[in-house]
């Protein structure tokens, strides 16, 4: 869907790789910001998506159909009309209009080229579609951009619109427009009292500054009323919406920038882990088991300064916090423990792989008595290349998965930074149309 809800998710999955990476502070702005940028919610592309709702009979068909100009779905006066939502939508359709009214599962689609903006959805009243404010606020309020409640001059107290919707959407007012429809059957005097008293009721609820406009969508006599004024504030909104759109984005980009400045992600990007550690176990392998069977192997500090010299190394060209954590996993004692064990192994594997001693054969016996030929070796004869192996496994495990663990860390934030990104300059696209 091309949802802007959905550039947030991208960042929200970014935001939570980051989470150990990015210093506190840093991953605690972040956070905050994009938990801001998600309560906006309901942004669509460069379109205006919005749901007329309401109770049965206050005209919402009616309206949809003084917004055509003509008659596209039914109006009538057996209860409840519109049995099946409705979206009446600009055509050629937009792929991410098309996805987003998949998802809501809405069949019925009518194309329309007055307002190529504009989407509008006529929902069944909300007896019949939305068993609860839940639904709303889980279903519809998360993919439109707002919802136009439609009342007429009867039922604007009707107690389950209120109780059941209103009070308990007040978080939502301001994705709210209201309509008080069927103006017509009301004479100026009893039209102000009526606005008044639904203006109180809205108000109890804490719904303070609703925009509340006055139609006849189908009057009984004449042409509908009222109209033009929805349609523009409408367009207002949508100009509004373009606005918030790049704000939004502009915000995201903002956090990513700050994690990628923390975590220095751009830095070492090349460390060329594999090939690097690749090396370095083998020099300590050796090191341990040098090749001439009779050389001493390195001792404990040469081995620390290689071993500590790699991993200052990544961590200086990984920096950041990065480097922090990477120095705070692997700090001088850790190393020291890894290399004491690695001695160790190194010691009992030489010990276990020196080759039979053959059996003293009458040959060997002449020989030591005469002098002669080969000397038994002062140094046993072990398999280097066994005991190699085993260093290098024991490095691998200890020293080299836990490190590469971080770095893969770090790349999975990356890549998602930059699938975020490529999601905000596809939305970016869809607005500047
Ligand atoms: N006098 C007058 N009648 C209206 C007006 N708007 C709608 N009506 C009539 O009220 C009745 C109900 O209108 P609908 O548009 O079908 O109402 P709805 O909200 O879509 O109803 P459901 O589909 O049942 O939820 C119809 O008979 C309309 O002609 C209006 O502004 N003035
Ligand atoms: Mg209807």
């Amino acid at each position: 869907m091309s949802d802007v809800t959905e550039v947030v998710e991208a960042f929200e999955l970014a935001l939570m790789h980051s989470r150990g990476l990015a210093t506190d502070d840093v991953y605690g702005e972040a956070k905050q910001a994009v938990g801001s940028i998600r309560s906006r919610k309901g942004f669509l592309g460069n379109t205006l998506v919005l749901a007329l709702a309401g109770g049965t009979g206050s005209g919402k068909s009616s309206l949809m159909n003084a917004f055509a100009g003509k008659d596209i779905t039914m109006t009538g006066a057996l209860r409840p009309t519109t049995e099946q939502a409705l979206a009446w939508v600009p055509d050629p359709i937009d792929a991410g209009v098309e996805a987003l009214l998949d998802d809501l599962g809405i069949r019925r689609r009518v194309p329309q080229d007055r307002y190529p903006r504009l989407v509008l959805l006529d929902l069944p009243d909300h007896d019949s579609l939305m068993e609860s404010h839940h639904v709303i606020v889980d279903q519809l309020l998360p993919h439109v951009d707002g919802v136009v409640w439609v009342v007429d001059p009867q039922k604007y107290r009707d107690p389950k619109l209120h109780e059941q919707y209103l009070r308990p959407l007040v978080a939502y007012q301001d994705q709210f427009v209201f309509v008080m429809n069927q103006i017509d059957k009301l004479s100026n005097k009893e039209l102000d009292s009526v606005r008044t008293d639904f203006l109180a009721a809205l108000a109890q609820h804490g719904i303070r500054k609703p925009t509340l406009f006055l139609t006849a969508a189908a009057p009984a006599v004449g042409e509908p009323r009222g109209i033009e004024a929805l349609v523009d504030y409408l367009s207002e909104r949508l100009d509004a919406k373009t606005v918030s759109t790049h704000k939004t984005l502009a915000d995201l980009r903002g956090v990513s920038y700050a994690l990628q400045e923390d975590t220095r992600l751009k830095q070492g990007s090349g460390i060329e882990f594999p090939k690097r550690w690749s090396e370095l176990r083998r020099a300590i392998a050796i090191m341990l088991v040098p090749d001439a069977p009779d050389a001493a192997p390195a001792g404990t500090q040469a081995l620390f300064t290689e071993l500590n010299n790699f991993v200052t190394t990544i961590s200086v060209e990984t920096g950041g916090s990065f480097a922090e954590i990477i120095r705070a996993e692997f700090d001088e004692a850790r190393i020291e423990e890894e290399l004491a064990g690695l001695s160790q192994l190194a010691d009992e594997m030489k010990a276990t792989t020196v080759p039979e001693a053959e059996p003293s054969s009458f040959m060997d016996v002449l020989r030591a008595f005469f002098g002669r030929g080969q000397q038994p070796d002062q140094v046993p004869d072990i398999d280097i290349g066994a005991v190699r192996q085993a260093i290098v496994r024991h490095l691998d495990a200890r020293v080299g998965a836990p490190l590469a663990a971080l770095l893969w860390r770090r790349a999975e934030l990356a890549a998602t930074l930059v699938h975020a990104e490529i999601e905000a300059r596809r939305v970016e696209r869809l607005v500047a149309v």
